[in-house]
């Protein structure tokens, strides 16, 4: 059954593509041919998500899933959070995000933080669901490691001592945020 999820990034792809019952097919935005910047304007997760699976959906009709993902920083009022690829400005360009991440927690003792995310499904008949995924962790003083995207060089989930970036793909799948809501999203297919 096809199944379209609403990105781009490769590293999100093989992530979901590992968990998702093997009778689902996996279409991203360039298989189905889709080029359009799907904007981000909401101030949330869930109204992300749902703006990227509703534009899907009204034009292919085709079940459809998107998640909306970001890094949560107690200390700074739980920013960057939906702003995370455009942290430092430019989108995507996760090394100057990271490097501006720093430097906010530059001196700070607290450094507690978590990633989140909502993924939002469409069904065939256009019915909308949520679900949730969060890990707690905490930023390092500086990268380590180079799997992963994004954030993970700086990120130690609790209860480890290697940041996501260190782990092999198949330890951040484990336990990921993304991870936790594609499980409960895969549970729900399975019904
Ligand atoms: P799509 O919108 O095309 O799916 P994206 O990279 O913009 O790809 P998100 O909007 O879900 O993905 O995530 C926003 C940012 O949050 C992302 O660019 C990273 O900086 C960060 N992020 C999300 N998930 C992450 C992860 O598993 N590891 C590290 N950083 C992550």
């Amino acid at each position: 059954m096809d199944l379209i999820f609403a990105t781009n990034n490769n590293h999100k792809i093989e992530e979901v593509k590992a968990l998702l019952p093997v009778i689902y097919k996996l279409l991203s935005l360039k298989d189905i041919g889709c080029n359009e910047d799907i904007e981000e304007t909401a101030d949330t997760f869930e109204g992300n998500a749902l703006l990227k699976a509703r534009y899907l959906y009204e034009k292919y009709h085709l079940p459809c899933f998107s998640d909306d993902s970001g890094l949560e920083v107690m200390e700074l009022n739980w920013a960057p959070g939906v702003f995370s690829a455009r942290y430092a400005g430019e989108h995507g360009n996760h090394e100057k995000n990271m490097d501006k991440l720093l430097q906010s927690l530059d001196g700070k003792t607290n450094r507690a933080a978590r990633f989140r995310t909502v993924l939002c499904y469409i069904d065939t008949n256009g019915n909308e669901t949520y679900f949730n995924g969060i890990i707690n962790g905490t930023i390092t003083h500086e990268k380590r490691g180079s799997g992963g995207f994004g954030y993970d060089p700086l990120f130690i989930p609790d209860g480890y001592q290697k940041t996501f970036a260190e782990m092999n793909p198949e330890e951040k799948n484990l336990i990921s945020h993304r991870a936790l809501a594609v499980k409960e999203f895969a549970a729900f297919l399975s019904r």
